[in-house]
């Protein structure tokens, strides 16, 4: 029940989880529906590091989709794409472009997990069961969770292949050797999953906040964005919810009336329905990562040098490991609150619709969000929302 390094780098606590109600082990992976998986998933080997590790299709017997599972450190994620006209990922695709379809929990007992959501008012979608192949037993179970988002629960303690059964091994798409060799790039971009954000409809958010309480005993975190921000400059609110070792975080936020057009909003129109808004991936060393995902393509949101000149702000933060001058080249913020301090920037949306992107975040004891960067963060979507035509 010691902390570890593997703690450390996502903010999470020391707690044994057998004293909770719905103990967590940690994330299993995070499902996208795509409108292409096979150039998601090497948009994904080269833009943020992952490798391809297993696979899955018709080559499989799987008549309905194509889905690759790419990793990077212990984090997982799978790009799942429609062969068929009415695949269920070329339907949720159409509705909402590219996006979350599943937040995958390890647990260490399925069904009492499930019972317990369900007593406590989930709708179920999957009641347990086994998934089976040569590679051993893998349990699992799935609950709803806002729009057409839902939550695998899964026990994979006796399973000992590449992802789930029927999924086969495969090679990396990118052979990034050479470019680690000669220090180009680091070895990953991002070593775990942080926090994954929901979005819901106005006046929704308490509503998730108690249903993540009751369903998950999940427990509130001290960060959110009040009354006060919304109406002054963030359009949103938001509280977070975490499990009994915050490694499991999922701040929620719902659109505010304020003088603009809700960032929030504009996602849920876009988006055609609540979902995940953002990802946030945990990097031990973020100048690395954001410099090898800039040359790589990746587009990171713009804040302006007056960010970093800030005399206040430098009095705030203090002591960082890194220059600010380092820090403003690459546009990357700092927030420090009692605990420590962080490190983050935002990517910009990551397809053709305004919804969902990524975060990069290096915690050096800071439990938090980055919320002294709310503001400065909020501008600059503002801005980008602008431009689309959308505030
Ligand atoms: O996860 C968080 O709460 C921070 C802040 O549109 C945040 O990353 C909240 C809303 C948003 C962008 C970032
Ligand atoms: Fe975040």
């Amino acid at each position: 029940m010691t902390q570890t390094l593997d703690d450390q780098l996502v903010g999470a606590v020391a707690h044994d989880i057998s004293t909770d109600q719905f103990p967590i082990k940690g994330w299993d992976h995070v499902r996208f529906y795509v409108g292409n998986a096979k150039q998601a998933a090497h948009y994904y080997s080269t833009a943020f590091g992952m490798t391809l590790v297993a696979y899955r299709g018709p080559e499989q017997g799987f008549r309905e989709h194509a889905e690759y599972v790419l990793t990077s450190g212990g984090a997982t994620f799978v790009f799942a794409g429609g062969v068929r006209a009415d695949s269920a990922a070329t339907l949720h695709y159409a509705k909402h472009g590219d996006g979350v379809t599943e937040v995958a929990l390890e647990v260490p007992n399925v069904d009492a997990n499930y019972a317990f959501a369900i007593r406590n008012g989930a709708v179920g979608v999957e009641e347990p069961h086994d998934l089976t192949d040569e590679h051993g037993t893998v349990r699992i179970a799935s609950i709803r969770t806002y729009g057409d988002t839902r939550h695998l629960l899964v026990d994979r303690s006796k399973y000992t292949g590449p992802f789930l059964p029927g999924f086969v091994k495969r090679a990396p798409i990118v052979d990034r050797s050479k470019a680690i060799e000669a220090g180009i790039e680091p070895k990953r971009f991002f070593q775990a999953v942080d926090h994954v954000v929901g979005n819901v409809e106005l006046g929704k958010m308490d509503e998730w906040v108690g249903y993540y309480e009751k369903v998950m005993g999940f427990t509130k975190m001290a960060e959110f964005v009040g009354d006060d921000i919304a109406t002054e400059y963030s359009a949103l609110m938001s509280k977070v919810v975490a499990s009994g070792t915050r490694k499991v975080k999922f701040p929620l936020n719902e659109p505010a009336i304020s003088r603009k057009k809700s960032q929030i909003d504009e996602y849920l129109e876009f988006y055609d329905s609540p979902g995940v808004q953002h990802i946030a991936l945990a990097t031990n060393d973020i100048l690395a990562s954001v410099d090898a995902m800039r040359a790589n393509g990746v587009e990171f949101l713009d804040v302006p040098d007056s960010y970093y000149d800030d005399p206040e702000l430098r009095a705030r933060i203090g002591e960082v490991r890194a220059d600010i001058a380092e820090l403003k080249s690459r546009k990357i913020l700092v927030d420090r609150d009692e605990d420590g301090y962080l490190l983050q920037i935002f990517t910009k949306p990551v397809q053709d619709r305004p919804t969902v992107f990524f975060e990069m975040i290096e915690r050096h004891g800071s439990l938090g969000f980055g919320k002294g960067n709310f503001k400065a963060l909020f501008e600059a979507i503002e801005r980008e929302q602008e431009q689309r035509g959308n505030l």
